[in-house]
């Protein structure tokens, strides 16, 4: 579509013409009704405006339209699978935004069996990415619930970890180089697949995990891994949040590196699960306040995981920390079990009113973080289901209050969002623990930086922010707080 409306102003109708010359007409979505699953998060939380939505086919048009917003001062929106649940991929509300989806730039450029590496374009979803890695007979180790639509880029811009880090690390981790345009269209690249190389300034890590704040990554080197011949999975009942901590403790020392899962689930998660999901069915026969998901895999033979996996729950059992277990006798089971954890964020959507706290903090601590800000929320909130869940084995806990069934979202989020996510972040942050682990901090966690962050940390941050969008064209409104005197 490419009548301009009369409302425009010149420059933006030059602008619209600059883009449509740039990515094709097709590529370039003006109308606000076709725009609107660009400009709305996938939650409904947070609904912005655009002037305009580009699909660029490559690099180069990517560099393109950043030198055109640059020439013209528009800010630009880099937008992945729009999976977000901190509200950092879609635009505000001030309709002068140009959101720039990768979804077209979706290549497996190259795997390269001898270097164990994968390059490829942004846009490739976590689930193609995958699966061109198990064609080739290896691991690309990501796992996150969304990865059927959330793509590479979004994973690197905000350094994703999912259910696997325990054994192979966030996606920093897992990356050996990256391609990113710069604001005013210039090509940054480190795609050369290189494990070591100490030549100053590692500068991929910038834009890791900065949200699209300093450039847009457009294409990576990812590492692959050892394709895993066996797996043992099971679904375990603990007495409490500080039996899971000693199971994994022993499960460490009996499995090692084998550990590859160690997921917690509060039994109001679960219940919720269930709830929305009435054809899935609870592992265990009764309910229990707190279970976990083991996962082991390794690249031996599937007995002696067996094998080691009844160690660790044996050991858990003579010692009091684990109460029931079931576990996977087939694919199937182990599918089964994975299903009803990874439906737990999608579960809290369709219900609403969820707050979310995504807390990471020692393992050392974390038992006792979950007793002290339950106890505070449910003070606050005492009818709060406590949806509870996440990585344990790496200290990363989703403390996701949820509204009760009798209250409405908007009435919950609007009288518990805020002293609730306070009370959980700033528990956390007095622990020295982080307010996002994982999720990254868009614009709805934005301001929170200001209670745990240092001015140096901040100051450093706007900085680096200056250094490399000196207009503040890139994602603007996502990850910096205002400092006083320089926002
Ligand atoms: C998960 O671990 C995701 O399931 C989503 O990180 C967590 O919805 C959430 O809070
Ligand atoms: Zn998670």
């Amino acid at each position: 579509m490419s009548v301009t409306s009369p409302l425009l102003q010149a420059s933006d109708a030059c602008v619209l013409e600059g883009l449509r010359a740039i990515v094709g007409e097709k590529a370039c979505i003006e109308v606000a009704s076709d725009m609107q699953p660009f400009t709305t998060d996938y939650r409904k939380l947070y609904h912005g405006k655009a002037l305009a939505v580009v699909l660029p086919a490559d690099t180069q048009q990517v560099s393109a339209v950043l030198a055109l917003c640059f020439e013209h001062n528009i800010p630009v929106v880099p937008q992945g699978g729009n999976t977000s649940l901190m509200g950092g991929a879609v635009p505000d509300g001030a309709g002068n935004a140009v959101v720039l989806n990768l979804r077209r730039m979706n290549q497996v450029q190259e795997i390269d069996l001898l270097n164990d590496t994968m390059t490829l374009q942004a846009g490739v979803t976590l689930q193609a990415a995958r699966a061109a890695a198990e064609d080739a007979g290896r691991l690309f180790p990501l796992r996150i619930g969304s990865e059927g639509s959330c793509q590479i880029g979004g994973n690197l811009s905000t350094n994703a970890g999912g259910t696997a880090v325990l054994r192979y690390g966030n996606m920093r981790d897992l990356t050996l180089g990256i391609e990113a345009v710069l604001p005013d269209g210039r090509i940054y690249s480190s795609l050369r697949g290189l494990r070591k190389d100490n030549t100053g300034y590692d500068l991929k890590q910038l834009f890791i995990g900065s949200e699209g704040t300093l450039g847009i990554i457009t294409a990576a080197v990812l590492k692959l891994m050892p394709l895993p011949t066996a797996s043992a999975v099971a679904w375990v009942a603990v007495d409490n949040p500080h039996a899971a901590v000693e199971l994994l403790t022993e499960a460490k020392r009996v499995a090692g590196q084998a550990v590859t899962a160690f997921e917690l689930i509060s039994g109001p998660a679960l219940t919720l699960v269930l709830e929305s999901m009435p054809q899935l069915s609870a592992p265990l026969p009764a309910a229990h306040d707190w279970m976990v998901l083991i996962e082991l895999t390794s690249g031996g033979d599937a007995e002696s995981l067996d094998a080691m996996l009844m160690g660790i729950l044996e050991q858990g059992m003579e010692r009091g920390l684990v109460t029931d277990a079931a576990v996977a006798a087939s694919l199937a089971d182990a599918r089964a079990f994975w299903m009803l954890r990874e439906e737990i964020s999608d579960a809290q959507t369709r219900a609403g009113g969820s707050i979310k706290c995504d807390i990471s903090i020692p393992l050392s601590k974390i038992a006792d973080f979950i007793a002290v800000a339950s106890a505070q929320v449910l003070a606050l909130a005492p009818d709060a289901r406590m949806v509870i869940y996440g990585h344990m084995g790496d200290g990363n806990v989703h403390f996701n209050p949820l509204r009760p069934k009798d209250v409405t979202p908007a009435l919950f989020l609007a009288e518990n969002y805020a002293r609730v996510s306070h009370a959980v972040d700033g528990l956390a942050t007095r622990q020295n623990g982080s307010i996002s682990a994982e999720h990254g901090i868009g614009v709805a966690k934005r301001d929170d930086l200001l209670d745990c962050k240092s001015s140096v940390e901040l100051e450093l941050m706007w900085q680096v922010k200056r250094a490399l969008d000196p207009k503040h064209l890139l994602n603007p409104g996502k990850v910096l707080p205002g400092l006083p005197g320089t926002a």
